[in-house]
């Protein structure tokens, strides 16, 4: 009798290795024991090979149960990022590719290393650390180990001018906040343009990088990298962001990692191919947590105050300055900062 009759099957076995192969069965069925033997029996391999793998997944910082009658049972608690651990989340019309690592450099850059091989669109790296994780114009984006992801998918946007890739960090903010949302049961607002807040602190950015066609001024290929402090870094975060950053949970939680990556590709994957563009921009809108706010606009030489009205069809901030005069403004190299003296 196969031992999936009464349990979930994973979605995928064939071209995986022992590992992850036990990984995969372990993962879609947390707290349920299996034996040695059955294992074996399953995956056609020894039950020294069963033991082997469980001792590089308890290496790799699995927390597996093993009773002398009962045998093998991964503990509900665990919440490490992989790749099967991830697709038992993923909705049957999300195929992304996935590739999990525990240390890069930044996802974006291994991304876009990986683009000129020809990697399909929807392609995903994902990473619990970053040593060099990016923010805009040059700015780090803090991305220790174990207490946040750090995720980049690689888009090929057919026909799309290099003006629209504002699009999709719009719509990547919408998925994010709605993942989050739907994770903690907790309101997250979008600071313009790529800034996610919770309780007036930054617990995601992102990324949006592209790639422009010289002939045709298409964009070639997309790159958006998500960063996001679920826990809070061992010994909190680092003076110079400790007044901005926040995380998500203050406790550990059952498996969110993956959980949260699948939440946010499903719902992107979602928006990138079904998307009516007027109901993401209104989402995005009424998840803003600038509009009617006074803001400081920073500009590479130059600060200036105004009020934020909204935001349009195109994503542009509409803002008035002090002197009444009115200005659309687009992300490029304009940051904001909301202008806690005059709220
Ligand atoms: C962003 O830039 O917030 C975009 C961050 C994108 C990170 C992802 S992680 C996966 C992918 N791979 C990468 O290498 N990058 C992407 P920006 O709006 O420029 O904000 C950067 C500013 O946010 C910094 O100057 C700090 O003030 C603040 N900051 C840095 N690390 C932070 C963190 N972990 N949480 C909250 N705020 C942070």
């Amino acid at each position: 009798m196969s031992i999936y009759n009464d349990i979930i099957a994973p979605k995928e076995v064939a071209v995986l290795t022992t590992k992850e192969r036990i990984l995969a069965l372990l993962e879609e069925n947390k707290g349920i024991y299996f034996s040695g033997e059955q294992l074996a029996k399953e995956l056609q391999i020894s039950r020294t090979a069963v033991w082997k793998a469980i001792n590089t997944l308890r290496q790799d910082g699995y927390n597996i149960d093993a009773l002398s009658n009962k045998g093998y049972c991964l503990s509900k608690n665990t919440d490490i990022l992989s790749v099967q651990g991830i697709k038992k989340y993923l909705n049957h019309d999300c195929n992304n590719e996935l590739e999990v690592h525990s240390q890069v450099t930044s996802t974006n850059d291994l991304l876009r290393e990986k683009e000129v091989t020809g990697i399909c669109e929807g392609y995903t790296v994902i990473a619990n650390c970053q040593t060099k994780g990016k923010g805009r114009n040059g700015r780090v984006f803090y991305s220790p180990s174990d207490s946040g992801i750090y995720m980049s998918i690689l888009l090929r946007p057919q026909n799309f001018k290099a003006y629209e890739s504002t699009k999709i960090t719009t719509m990547t903010a919408v998925a994010v906040c709605e993942a989050i949302e739907e994770e903690t049961q907790e309101n997250v607002g979008i600071k313009w343009v790529n800034d996610i807040y919770m309780q007036n602190k930054k617990v995601c950015g992102i990324l949006t990088e592209a790639s422009l066609g010289l002939e045709n001024g298409l964009l070639d290929y997309v790159i958006v990298g998500i960063g996001m402090n679920i826990y809070q870094p061992k010994g909190g975060f680092p003076n110079d962001i400790k007044e901005i950053a926040g995380s998500l949970l203050e406790k550990s939680k059952d498996d969110v990692k993956n959980r949260m990556v699948a939440r946010i590709l499903n719902k992107f994957m979602n928006y990138y191919y079904h998307g009516d563009e007027y109901e993401y921009i209104k989402k995005y809108r009424d998840h803003s947590c600038v509009i009617g706010k006074p803001i400081q606009i920073i500009l590479p030489n130059q600060q200036r105050y105004a009020k934020v009205s909204d935001i349009d069809d195109h994503c542009r901030l509409i803002v008035r300055y002090e002197n009444g005069e009115i200005e659309k403004l687009s992300s490029g190299e304009i940051s904001i900062r909301l202008d806690k003296k005059n709220t």
